[in-house]
């Protein structure tokens, strides 16, 4: 197991037994360039898919030693996590304290015993949309695959049944409407990762856009993970 996964892993138990405290909330929460709102903006590529729950399954796969396809009634099954957090998008609004509840990526990690290759992970969505983010940040203690907003089902046009949440990066790595986790050996670049929006994404260094559009040398850009 790698450090990263072994302190998530610790960082976990710690939570699940009531003992770790909440984070501490930086007090100047608005990252460079960023306006906060107060209502919830909805952007998705023009489509909002309607999954019904009996219709609706998770796909884990890729570098791991078990793969999984979970139902509903599977993922509602897993250990459940409420955390609180800050959305910052980067068309420049950010949302401060919304409520979720869902699985933890980490407990997903856990299910599928990733291979120790895995190093990247693709989300892929049921509109079609993907997303990539090194597996570290993933295995952030705040990184959801969410199901409930405000102590309610998620709404459709917010990616429900249920969508991911990365809340340290730009809101675009948090893919509405999940359908497939992949674990890569090697970095893939996702739907606005290939159309010049930054790999890496970090709200508090206005990590943007890549420069120049480019794509990073060495990205698999065709060819299905
Ligand atoms: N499946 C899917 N996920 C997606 C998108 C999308 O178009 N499709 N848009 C992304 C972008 S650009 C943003 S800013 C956030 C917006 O989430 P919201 O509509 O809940 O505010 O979802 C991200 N996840
Ligand atoms: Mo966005």
């Amino acid at each position: 197991m790698t450090n990263a996964c072994l302190a998530a892993k610790e960082r976990w138990a710690r939570k699940m037994s009531g003992l770790a405290k909440p984070a501490a909330r930086a007090t100047d929460r608005l990252p460079p360039g960023q306006h906060e709102v107060h209502e919830f903006p909805v952007l998705d590529l023009g489509v909002q898919p309607r999954i019904p729950l009996d219709k609706w399954e998770l796909a884990i796969r890729g570098l791991v030693a078990n793969p999984v396809t979970l139902n509903w009634a599977q993922f509602m099954a897993l250990p459940q996590f409420k955390d609180v957090s800050d959305v910052h998008c980067v068309t420049t609004w950010s949302l401060f304290d919304v409520a979720w509840e869902g699985v933890a990526f980490f407990t997903l990690a856990e299910l599928v015993k990733r291979k120790p290759e895995a190093a990247y992970v693709l989300f892929k969505s049921y509109d079609g949309y993907s997303t990539n983010s090194p597996l570290a940040v993933c295995l952030d203690d705040d990184v959801l695959i969410a199901h409930t907003w405000k102590g309610e089902p998620l709404p459709v046009e917010h990616g429900g049944p249920a969508r991911v949440i990365i809340p340290k990066r730009y809101a675009w790595k948090g893919a509405k409407w999940v359908r497939e986790i992949v674990f890569l050996e090697h970095d893939q670049p996702g739907h606005w990762e290939q159309r010049g929006y930054s790999n890496t994404a970090d709200p508090w260094t206005e990590d943007r856009f890549a420069p120049g559009g480019a794509i990073p040398a060495g990205w698999r850009v065709t060819g299905e993970a």
